[in-house]
């Protein structure tokens, strides 16, 4: 029987999801004990022309914030005790992982010769041999003026990282000694930290990112603790399987 939730996501080409988004929204929804279904979906974008969109009660969502709180309604999920101050934090954090870090870990894959090689490889390894070649140079121009536009591939190689390192500095600062980044108890901020967290330490391409990361040990062992309490069924950091039943 199909669950109530599907989530269209990216193909695990890099045998985990390589969405932070798609991954936060998964972990979230295991942390929360929803079923869904996934369907990998690399060319049907949805509603606002990204992944992960999902189908839920006959409606098609986009955005993974949204979705989740949507689903937060829906099921009386709401994070109820967290404080202003908590709440602030979250939404910092999630903003500086999804809204920055995000693009650089973009770039590492896309735009950075070292990671678009072997990036490149597994990606494409499905398209037939002939149109490969054709189908990679074209997706690599269009990131490439994506990251342009966005802004983070107009500074050096050494500046993109740099902030990528003041960004993992800020987030082990921020978790210290903590179990979550708001406390004892998993929330939506984990969901999101682990999204692209876990896009670093378990991506079999990355090699400067996962270097800086490794200067954190507190973001290693979080990350460890997410993927064993939410994703101990997965070969990397999660995310591919077609279904979750609680
Ligand atoms: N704010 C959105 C961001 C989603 C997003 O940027 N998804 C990327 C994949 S990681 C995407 O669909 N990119 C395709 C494109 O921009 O054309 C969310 O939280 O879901």
């Amino acid at each position: 029987m199909s669950a109530p939730l599907t989530v269209h996501q990216f193909p695990a080409f890099i045998n985990m999801q390589p969405s932070p988004f798609g991954l936060k929204l998964e972990t979230w929804l295991r942390m929360n004990k929803l079923p869904y279904d996934v369907e990998f979906s690399p060319m049907k974008m949805g509603p606002k022309g990204k992944v992960p969109f999902v189908s839920f009660d006959n409606q098609v969502m986009g955005d993974s914030e949204l979705i989740i709180e949507a689903l937060q309604a829906k099921h009386g999920l709401k994070e109820e005790g967290l404080n202003p101050e908590d709440k602030a934090k979250g939404l910092l954090v999630r903003r500086m992982v999804e809204e920055h870090l995000y693009f650089i870990l973009v770039y590492s894959r896309w735009a950075d010769p070292v990671g678009w090689e072997p990036f490149k490889k597994l990606v494409f390894s499905g398209v037939p041999f002939f149109i490969r070649g054709f189908i990679s140079n074209k997706a690599h121009k269009a990131m490439g003026a994506l990251l342009k536009s966005q802004g983070i591939a107009r500074h050096t190689r050494d500046e993109i990282y740099q902030m990528a390192e003041d960004d993992l500095n800020t987030l082990s600062t921020i978790l210290g000694e903590g179990t979550y980044f708001l406390g004892d108890s998993p929330t939506l901020t984990d969901a999101s930290a682990y999204g692209l967290l876990a896009n670093i330490l378990y991506d079999p391409t990355q090699t400067r990112l996962l270097e800086i990361l490794k200067k954190s040990p507190n973001l290693i062992q979080y990350s460890e603790r997410m993927k064993s309490g939410f994703w101990s069924d997965a070969s990397r950091g999660g995310g591919e399987k077609t279904k979750f039943t609680p």
